[in-house]
């Protein structure tokens, strides 16, 4: 009888194991056999005390024998389903070894580095020095020199940040040319980019830190086709093409004669917008032959010598080379819109 029910509840048991789907159906077959308090397992051990001895002995070896099958059993599925979730991790977490790696991410030279290397390379190839000056100048340098001396009131005309002791964040690019003409002498090819700083108010062709280009050329006989020819070729090498230009009478005290040089704003193509002021027309750089006041201050006999230099406004030449219509997205520092260059 007792036999009976030990060989039923083996086949029953054997078989939960068998169909056990998952881990926690196996743990409930697990504790339907062999649980602490209501283990079928334990309930039959406690009949046992009920049987003579030799009976209990010939049950107790068929119950061990009925426990150890379903032991194994248990165990055998367990080690299934740990294999399949290994499997299955394995899977999931698979990893081609033999992608190439992802590179770093290169940057790239802003575009008004990239502009400035261009003129650059371009000036030297046609004989001019590349010369750099400091960003905190003197009064002299800045001022003085260039024919504009304390009560001049051109110096009105570029708003200055002043530091102590008379220096001041330069204004312009213009006093590379003194510094050039001291150190080189003539004869003198020379141009400067550089940053400059002028306490004005900013908008979408203004800014209070830009960058500037500056020119000189010293030579015998140096005329304003001289310097025509020179912006010429400066405009077709940046932009590639004919860009329509206009050449107007500009005054800077160390300058005689004086021009500004507008180019036809290619944001609009002339028709007039924000950053032309409705104009149509963008101012890109003033020039002309070098006033001889100039060429006596930095020592130069101007009856010996002429010159002309210009100073070009770097960052309005990359608003119209690409079409940008805000002057301050190039120092926002939005990589957004830097990565597009
Ligand atoms: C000067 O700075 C003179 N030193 C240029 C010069 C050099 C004349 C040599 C003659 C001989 P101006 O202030 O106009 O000039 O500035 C030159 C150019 O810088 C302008 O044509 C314009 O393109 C650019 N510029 C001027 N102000 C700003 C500004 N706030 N933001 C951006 N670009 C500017």
């Amino acid at each position: 009888m007792l036999g009976q029910s030990i060989r039923n509840l083996e086949a029953d048991s054997l078989a939960r194991v068998a169909l056990a789907n998952n881990a926690e159906e196996l743990e409930a077959a697990r504790i339907a056999a062999f649980g602490r308090k209501e283990g079928a397992f334990q309930q039959i051990a406690k009949e046992m005390s009920k049987l003579a001895p030799d009976e209990r002995k010939h049950i107790g070896m068929l119950l061990n024998a009925a426990k150890q099958a379903v032991e194994t059993a248990l165990e055998c599925r367990k080690q299934r389903f740990a294999q399949a979730a290994l499997a299955a991790r394995l899977d999931a977490e698979w990893l081609d070894l033999t992608l190439p790696a992802p590179g770093p991410r290169r940057g790239h030279l802003h575009p008004l580095t990239q502009i400035q290397r261009e003129l650059e390379e371009l000036f030297l190839s046609l004989g001019f020095a590349v010369l750099d000056g400091p960003e905190v100048e003197t009064e002299y340098h800045n001022f003085d020199a260039l024919n504009i001396p304390a009560d001049h009131p051109a110096r009105d005309a570029q708003d200055t940040f002043w530091l102590k002791d008379g220096f001041l964040l330069r204004t312009h690019t213009s006093p590379v040319q003194v510094r050039g003409m001291e150190k080189l002498g003539p004869p003198l090819r020379m141009v400067a980019p550089g940053r400059v700083f002028r306490n004005e108010s900013v908008d979408a062709s203004h800014e209070h830190t830009f960058y500037q280009l500056e020119g000189m050329m010293i030579d015998r006989d140096v005329s304003v086709a001289h310097l025509i020819y020179f912006m010429k070729t400066l405009s077709t090498s940046i932009f590639g093409r004919d860009v329509p230009v206009r050449l107007r009478p500009g005054y800077f005290p160390f300058v005689e004669p004086g021009f500004e040089l507008d180019i036809q704003c290619l944001i609009c193509g002339g028709a007039g917008c924000a950053v032309c002021k409705q104009s149509g027309w963008v101012e890109l750089l003033g020039c002309g032959l070098v006033n001889p006041n100039v060429l006596r201050l930095s020592g130069i006999d101007p009856e010996e010598w002429s010159g002309f230099a210009f100073g070009l406004g770097l960052t309005r030449l990359v608003m119209m080379r690409y079409g940008i219509d805000d002057i301050r997205l190039l120092q926002g520092g939005d990589l957004r819109f830097l990565e597009q260059f």
